[in-house]
């Protein structure tokens, strides 16, 4: 049994898929027995080993899947105990490697079943230390070759779902034996348990009661069914998610469109209005100042007409004083006489600055 330091690896896959072919082209074993390509050949798990870059691995060849001559059941019954006495004695995998040709991309039926059975031997855990390796590149075009490996690798049915978990995807080139050795530099020396090794050395189930080996096609179709059907479910889900997200959105942006809309309107309306006002204001002050100017007109019509009046009466007053003048003193001059006294003084008057009002011929003088 292998152990120790050893990178323990089990190399597993449907019949004729090139396992003893890989195991022999990384150990140059020429003991190892290789198929005919019509039968199935490798029938016991078998130890090589092979050092590389230092460390020592343990390949682990295993009977394929898919025999001609031995059931299923069998060689399931008979991988599963190995890996149980395996893991009693202390050997824990570093890797699983899956084989597959690359050339026969359609995986239908028995190379279906059997790759399901495999991960349910895997578990989920241990499925980020599974690498599926392609086989038979040196058989198809590189282009096809990738094209099939797309397949594999993206479709959940083949190798999707268990990439999604973590499983590598690799090449085996049987023409560039280098190949093979560039995919144990994908293994580090860390271990990973099966599903089926807890089954059986942990929860002590008989080897034929693992989920790998009660598994059956018609329970995995209707699994993968009923996961097609759930993400569907999921999918037209999300799709009302983000209409429904998508007509929030447009109803929102309707809605701040005519908010901005009304606010417009409103903002336009008390321009309206302050312009209103402005223009009653302005009025206004037309008005007062028409007002004002006629108050003006009035008060200086009023003003002339007192100003005539006051002229008038100045004049009419000059003209009273102008007779009156006549009347008291015109002709004072030539009435002067040495009879007369002044009434203001009573001397007699000499000059014609004397004052002389009472004399009764005054009024005849001065008509
Ligand atoms: N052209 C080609 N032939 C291959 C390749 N790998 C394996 N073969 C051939 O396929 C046949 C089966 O190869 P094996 O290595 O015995 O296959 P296996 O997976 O060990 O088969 P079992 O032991 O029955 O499970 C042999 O004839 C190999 O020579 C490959 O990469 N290219
Ligand atoms: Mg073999």
């Amino acid at each position: 049994m292998a152990g120790g330091s050893e990178i323990t690896v089990a190399v597993m896959g449907m019949t004729g898929a090139g396992k003893s072919s890989f195991i022999e082209a990384l150990t140059l074993n020429e003991s190892i027995v290789i198929g005919n390509g019509l039968e199935s050949d490798t029938q016991t798990v078998t130890e090589y080993r092979c050092r590389y870059g230092g460390k020592m691995y343990v390949l682990l060849d295993t009977p394929g899947f898919g025999d001609t001559y031995r059931s299923n059941d069998d060689i399931v019954d008979e991988v599963l105990q190995w890996l149980a006495s395996s893991y009693r004695a202390g050997t824990r995998l570093s890797s699983v490697i899956y084989l597959h040709p690359i050339n026969d991309v359609r995986m239908q039926g028995s190379a279906r079943e059997n790759l399901e059975m495999f991960r349910k031997l895997c578990g989920e855990d241990a499925l980020k230390k599974v690498l599926f390796v392609s086989t038979f590149w040196d058989t198809v075009e590189e282009a096809l070759g990738a094209r099939n490996e797309e397949q594999l690798r993206s479709k959940d049915e083949f190798w999707g779902r268990m990439v999604k978990k973590g499983s590598k995807v690799r090449r085996y080139n049987r023409d560039d034996p280098l190949s093979a050795f560039a995919i144990l530099n994908d293994i580090d020396d860390s271990h990973c348990v099966l599903r089926a090794q807890e089954e059986i050395v942990i929860d002590g189930k008989d080897p034929r009661q693992t989920e790998a080996a009660t598994f059956n096609i018609a329970a995995m179709q209707a699994e993968m069914e009923a996961r097609i059907r759930e993400e569907e479910e999921l999918a037209k889900r999300l799709l009302e998610e983000q209409h429904r997200a998508a007509r929030e959105q447009a109803r929102r942006i309707r809605e701040q469109h005519q908010q901005w809309l009304r606010a417009q309107e409103k903002e336009a309306k008390r321009k309206k209005e302050r312009l209103k006002a402005e223009e009653r204001r302005e009025e206004e002050r037309a008005r007062e100042h028409r007002e004002f100017c006629e108050r003006m007109r009035q008060e200086a019509e009023t003003r002339e007409v007192i100003l005539a009046a006051i002229v008038a009466a100045q004049e009419e007053e000059e003209e009273r004083m102008q007779e009156a003048y006549y009347r008291d003193y015109a002709c004072i001059g030539r009435e002067v006489s040495r009879d007369y006294d002044c009434d203001r003084c009573n001397t007699v008057i000499h000059y014609w600055d004397h004052y002389y009002r009472k004399h009764p011929s005054r009024a005849r003088l001065t008509a």
